[in-house]
């Protein structure tokens, strides 16, 4: 209770703010965006990381209107990016499943582009399976929806959840991100590289792009590149950064 209690003045109080981890592009080696990552500077605890809160901001149903804050924010700072120099880099953000399902997302994100003027190609959404899976024929209208904003969709976790591959094709998305439980092992389990290689093998074929993510390693890297996965992101590149860390980043990767 003391953490819900917090945590609604954390909202009030703008102590939530985003990091954004980098991607690339492995067929370029290129710069290829970001992703952004919730953190709650909590007065007298530092930093805090969603593992902490988001599971409450969940199950209190705010994570609804964090939810929207949090994508105007990403709208904001893809707009100061682009107005000190550092260029147009894309943002990818985390949607809640509660905020999918109960949440009006296509109106708060045609909300966010027009206040901030955003350009909609650099706004990407991750959403999960889970979430897409609760109400399909939903789920195909909010997506048309939100695609004819103009703004790209990523299945995050991808492999995790329980999604039917039949609907893979049926929901207007642009991108698989595939879960870090499969990536972690990839160059010792044969398992695991198998079933990324299918997954990529997959995505291509009904014309998806396919991000990995939990890349630590060279080894992981060079797997990835030889199944044709398009961008990686992970430690061995990148941490979460906070936004002023971006910039030189976003920069020398062109
Ligand atoms: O980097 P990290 O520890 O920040 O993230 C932990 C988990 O919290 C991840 O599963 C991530 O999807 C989730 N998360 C991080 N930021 C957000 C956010 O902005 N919204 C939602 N819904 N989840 C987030
Ligand atoms: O939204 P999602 O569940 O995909 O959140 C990504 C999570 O993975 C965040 O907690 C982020 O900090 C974490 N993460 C990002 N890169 C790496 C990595 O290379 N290794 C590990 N173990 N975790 C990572
Ligand atoms: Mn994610
Ligand atoms: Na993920």
């Amino acid at each position: 209770l003391d953490m819900e209690l917090a945590l609604r003045r954390a909202i009030d109080q703008q102590e939530l703010q985003l990091h954004f981890q980098p991607k690339v592009n492995l067929h370029t080696g290129k710069f290829a965006g970001v992703e952004s990552l919730l953190r709650w500077q909590r007065p007298g605890h530092g930093l805090v990381y969603p593992a902490e809160f988001v599971p409450l901001l969940e199950d209190t149903g705010l994570v609804v209107r964090v939810g929207a804050w949090i994508i105007d924010a990403a709208c904001q700072q893809i707009v100061r990016w682009l107005n000190d120099g550092t260029g147009p880099v894309r943002v990818a953000v985390n949607v809640a499943s509660r905020q999918f399902v109960e949440g009006d997302l296509e109106g708060v994100v045609r909300e966010a582009l027009a206040r901030n003027k955003t350009p909609p190609e650099l706004l990407e959404l991750e959403l999960t399976e889970t979430a897409l899976m609760v109400n399909t024929e939903r789920t195909i209208t909010v997506l048309t929806n939100l695609k004819a904003l103009g703004i790209k969709v990523a299945i995050d976790d991808f492999g995790t959840g329980y999604s039917s591959l039949a609907y893979l094709q049926r929901f207007p998305i642009d991108k698989l991100k595939i879960d870090i439980a499969f990536v972690r092992d990839i160059t010792t389990n044969p398992n695991d590289a198998a079933i990324a290689l299918a997954i990529i093998s997959m995505a291509h074929s009904l014309k998806l792009q396919v991000i990995a993510e939990g890349v630590e390693t060279r080894a992981q890297l060079e797997y990835l590149r030889r199944c044709r996965c398009d961008e990686i992101q992970g430690y061995f590149f990148s941490r979460p950064l906070p936004p002023e860390a971006l910039g030189q980043l976003a920069q020398s990767g062109r």
